[in-house]
């Protein structure tokens, strides 16, 4: 079934990260997969934001589509912010959640409760073929247990206890999750700002921006 929304690339491989956005951005936008689309270069970036943008922007070079992507992690308060933008390789091999997780708790094991803040950080971009870029950070804090707990959502999910709450990410229904989330509130941040840009009056009446190509 054809959609009348905006054509949108989905820059990213995380399983996880795919079905909360195409809850989050799925009204607003018609998100496609990568599906071998592109490849993601490596992340080299010093900062969230800048990883975002950067994965946007190779998205956009490589398939000329607009593209939303995100960089995200768990900055903990005892590890001065890591492993934030080491978050998906802390224990070595991108991706192994598992992994990640037991080795974070093996360092923390001596903190104690009164110091296990920690906040879950999202940079959300979007990039565009005509150059334009945007980008939004949000944050989810809380505080880390000695023991993983509930099995939804991916990550460091069954860690960490949002403030105010006594239920971890991982034990929060999906619609729970995105409501507080830092990938929720970035997205549902960027999204009127992306589809403002992709509107064609955005083009229209500006002088500055590149001539627009011809339609087919
Ligand atoms: P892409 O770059 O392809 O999007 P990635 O998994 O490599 O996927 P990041 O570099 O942004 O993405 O790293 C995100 C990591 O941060 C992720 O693997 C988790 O370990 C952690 N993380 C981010 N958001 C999370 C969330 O909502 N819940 C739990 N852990 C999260």
């Amino acid at each position: 079934m054809s959609s009348s929304l905006p054509r949108v690339l989905l820059a990213t491989n995380n399983s996880g990260k795919v079905a909360e956005l195409r809850r989050i951005l799925g009204g607003a936008v018609e998100l496609v997969g990568i599906d071998g689309a592109y490849r993601p270069g490596p992340e080299t970036g010093a900062t969230f934001a800048e990883n975002a943008l950067a994965k946007a922007r190779e998205a956009v070079e490589q398939t000329g589509l607009p593209a939303v992507a995100d960089d995200s992690g768990l900055a903990v308060d005892a590890l001065n912010g890591m492993p934030g933008i080491f978050s998906a390789r802390w224990a070595g091999r991108h991706g192994d959640d598992r992994a990640n997780l037991e080795l974070l708790l093996r360092q923390l094991s001596d903190v104690p409760d009164a110091r296990r803040g920690a906040g879950f950080v999202c940079a959300a971009a979007y990039a565009l073929p005509d150059g334009r870029t945007d980008v939004v950070l949000a944050e989810l804090r809380g505080a880390l247990l000695r023991a993983p707990r509930g099995d939804g959502g991916f990550g460091y999910d069954p860690l960490l206890v949002p403030d105010g709450m006594s239920v971890t990410t991982a034990e929060l229904s999906a619609a729970e999750k995105d409501a507080i989330s830092h990938r929720g509130q970035a997205f549902r941040a960027l999204a009127p700002r992306l589809l403002a840009a992709l509107a064609p009056a955005a083009h229209a009446t500006g002088s500055t921006g590149p001539p627009r190509r011809p339609a087919r």
